[in-house]
């Protein structure tokens, strides 16, 4: 029989979910398809594969990826790890408070999504909890680089049709801590039943309540994929020298740098860390960069 040829929904240790037409077959994960190099299958990949028998296959092929989102994992030298593929968004949810909001991880999600060629915005959920006036004024600056802004709240319903605009027509990978909302952000907006977890009033964390990533098409031109939270976004691979080219208010500034190689730390004739003094460039965002840039470098030098 002919290879049929379907899309990745749901990914576990052992098998893959393949969705054909509206038939989802299940199909065993030899190794070559589960080693992070090589024919890797992950959520979101179009696949040539089999029936065995109904409801059953075998994988064949995993067909080339128009795109897709990695981070680091931390296992030896450092390993890619795939989130989605053949995504054209990424949705960066973080909460006002509940876990509280990580300016660093969020710059370097969009960092990472930038450097992958995919576009992004941010998601502030939890508006209902109230969101610090500091906090309120620096995102306030994402949209000025081209970055959509959205406050929502699954309790209130606020800012909840506004993010279902940005979803329509779209595939998008929904990443974030643990605990901010993204699968009860999902499920409202498409009507899903997706696991919902606690947040511990211990740490105010979340508790790591999805724990694979699962493609949802949600119409025929709209699909969405819910990801486990993260602790730690690893930046994979950008040099040091790419990670200014991905955050759009500190790369314009670049340019009056006295060094062409200049890394905007303590380099003399620094436009970048003039802009700060300046007041035209907020020095979060300059912390943020630090943060991926030693992070970058350290790896380099271990490697
Ligand atoms: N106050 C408030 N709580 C919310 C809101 N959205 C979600 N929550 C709660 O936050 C907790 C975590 O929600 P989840 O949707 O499981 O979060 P998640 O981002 O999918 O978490 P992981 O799957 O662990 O990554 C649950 O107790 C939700 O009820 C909101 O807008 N406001
Ligand atoms: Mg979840
Ligand atoms: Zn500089």
């Amino acid at each position: 029989m002919a290879d049929l040829t379907g899309q990745i929904v749901f990914r576990s240790s052992k098998e893959v979910t393949v969705l054909h037409g509206s038939d989802r077959i299940t199909c065993g994960l030899p190794g070559k398809f589960r080693k992070e190099t090589g024919n890797v299958a992950v959520v979101g990949d179009r696949v040539e594969f089999e029936i065995l028998s109904p409801g059953s296959g075998r994988l064949k092929q995993v067909l080339p990826r128009e795109s897709w989102l990695s981070r680091r994992r931390d296992v030896g030298r450092g390993k890619e790890l795939i989130l989605a593929a053949n995504v054209d968004q990424v949705v960066a949810v973080f909460s006002a408070r509940k876990p509280k909001l990580k300016f660093g991880a969020l710059d370097r999600l969009l960092v990472a999504a930038g450097s992958q060629g995919l576009s992004a915005c941010v998601v502030i959920n939890k508006s209902d909890l109230g969101l610090d006036k500091e906090d309120e004024a620096l995102l306030s600056l994402y949209p000025t680089f081209d970055c959509p802004l959205f406050k929502t709240s699954c309790e209130t319903g606020d800012g909840i049709d506004r993010l279902a605009e940005q979803l329509k027509g779209r595939s998008s990978v929904v990443t974030g801590p643990s605990g901010t909302g993204k699968s009860s952000l999902i499920s409202r907006i498409f009507g899903l039943d997706l696991r919902i977890g606690d947040v511990s009033s211990y740490n105010e964390k979340g508790k790591h309540t999805t724990s694979a990533a699962s493609w949802h098409p949600v119409s025929e031109d709209t699909a969405v994929v819910d990801t486990p939270g993260f602790r730690d976004y690893g930046i994979w691979g950008l040099g040091p020298r790419q990670i200014a080219e991905q955050m759009p208010d500190i790369h314009r500034h670049s340019h009056g740098c006295r060094f062409t190689d200049c890394l905007h730390r303590e380099e003399p004739a620094c436009a970048v860390r003039e802009a700060i003094e300046k007041g035209e460039l907020h020095p979060r965002r300059h912390r943020s960069y630090l943060g991926i840039l030693e992070s970058v470098i350290e790896r380099e030098d271990r490697r």
